[in-house]
């Protein structure tokens, strides 16, 4: 269901006595006469609006409050330090996580030029605003080309190990040499390849999901090649220690460009969720879908919902707060659409926040106020923006950045780096230099919440 349908649906409310209409604004009553605005507080729900409050659900915009496409009211909710940059070297992934375990959340990312393309970095954060970089995997001979980095206690030793989706090294459409997957075990902050490169059906792997798709309580690996539009994907079953079984080759039901793994269903077994983008002959798709896993690496039964754009990022997270998770999809165009839940494999319920961009996202609650919000942003050069969620699954209140901290970020993460319980951003890619068709000095950039939340 969209806003138009809401509005809709509304217009029937007046001589039809619909009570709560499943994500529009509740309404009640019936009234077929619409009162007069009283110019203070909220509006009423079909008439004139009044100014400064929230909008009723299908009149004219009321001034200063959310209009009547949802799109929401500019706020300056929380403050943030202006972004500094820690590295000399170009870098365009990242992966977060106390790596050293000192009670700092530390950042890992990579090099993705030469002279040390491949190189692997930790900035160990000490706390006080220090981010010492060292190089922690060597490139140039093994690993190739950094695609993506994720992290997780794959050895099960308490600390965080590191997967890497290495593209490998290529002219165009030519394979010079084919990418895979390393495992880097963390060793007290030393990390060693597990097995060295591992192959996977495409010679370009970009992206790798980790969860236990089999439910034998060894973390899995599943990857893709999502810089091109693919329609399979590889599960890699864990072994134990840190070691993966030979990859099997899934079909999707469409070219896909993001996957992301969670329990949709809440049965005990881990989902995917893909960005549906065309089909087998090339037609462009406008769609995300779930599939079902059975909890033995096989995903069965499918569920397809509409978004509004082709999809770009997939995501979920409990946006309503009624225990289902929910669907969050960013498209490339600006709008972000989430399904809410009904428990049940189905959602009923399309919600779209319109200029919001939408291509890459963080799912955090920003303010501390138990309500979850989306940190959104292009990866043009639009400014980022927090999404402030309601805790109802509607987002009225949007915060553009007073600057533009973010200026050709490729990859961000929200995180608390310095343990004052206010979440912070971390960027790669940004402070984008191009002069004629040389890029210099993207770099790893940090950006402290300083204002408390919690309203
Ligand atoms: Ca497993
Ligand atoms: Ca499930
Ligand atoms: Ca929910
Ligand atoms: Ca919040």
């Amino acid at each position: 269901m969209n806003s138009v349908s809401c509005k809709t649906l509304w217009v029937l409310g007046l001589t039809m006595m619909v009570a709560v209409l499943p994500g529009c604004m509740s309404v009640s009553g019936g009234t077929t006469t619409p009162p007069a605005d009283d110019m203070v507080g909220n509006d009423d729900m079909a008439g004139n609006d009044d100014v400064g409050g929230s909008d009723d659900v299908a009149g004219n915009d009321d001034v200063g409050g959310p209009d009547d496409a949802g799109n929401p009211t500019e706020v300056e909710r929380l403050a943030f330090s202006a972004e500094a940059g820690f590295s000399v070297i170009s870098a365009f992934v990242l992966a977060t996580g106390d790596f050293n375990q000192d009670g700092f959340a530390d950042v890992v990312t990579a090099a993705a030029t030469n002279p040390d393309k491949g190189t692997i970095y930790l900035l160990a954060n000490d706390g006080s605003g220090a981010f010492p970089l060292e190089a922690i995997i060597s490139g140039g001979n093994d690993v190739l080309d950094v695609a993506q980095i994720k992290s997780a206690d794959l050895d099960g030793d308490g600390d965080l190990d590191l997967v890497v989706a290495d593209s490998g090294d290529h002219d165009g459409d030519t394979v010079l040499t084919a990418g895979g997957i390393w495992v880097f075990v963390n060793d007290g902050g030393t990390f060693t390849s597990q097995g060295g490169l591992i192959s996977v059906s495409t010679d370009r792997p970009t992206e790798v999901e980790i969860g236990d798709v089999n439910n034998d309580g060894t973390l899995d690996l599943l990857v893709m090649d999502s810089e091109v539009d693919t329609d399979q994907l590889d599960i890699l079953l864990g072994a134990g220690g840190a070691r993966f079984g030979t990859p099997s080759t899934m079909d999707l039901p469409a070219n896909s460009s993001d996957i992301a793994l969670a329990d949709m269903d809440a049965d005990g077994n881990l989902d995917i969720i893909l960005s549906l983008t065309s089909d087998s002959s090339g037609t462009g798709l406008n769609q995300a879908a779930v599939l079902y896993g059975a909890g033995d690496a096989s995903f069965g039964s499918q569920l397809t919902v509409d978004t509004v754009l082709a999809p770009r990022l997939v995501d979920s997270a409990d946006i309503n707060g009624d225990g289902d998770l929910d669907l969050v999809i960013g498209d490339s165009f600006g709008t972000v659409n989430i399904f809410l839940a009904n428990g049940d494999r189905s959602f009923d319920t399309l919600l779209t926040i319109e200029d919001a961009p939408g291509n890459i996202f963080e799912i955090v609650d920003m303010d501390g106020d138990g309500n979850l919000d989306i940190v959104s942003k292009s990866v043009a050069s639009d400014p980022p923006v927090i999404l402030y969620g309601d805790g109802t699954g509607a987002f009225k209140e949007i915060q553009n950045f007073g600057f533009d901290p973010m200026g050709g970020v490729v990859e961000f993460d929200v995180i608390d780096l310095n343990n004052d319980g206010l979440p912070d951003i971390v960027t790669v890619g940004a402070l984008l230099v191009v002069s004629g068709t040389t890029v210099t000095n993207t770099t790893v950039n940090v950006i402290l919440q300083t204002a408390t939340g919690g309203q």
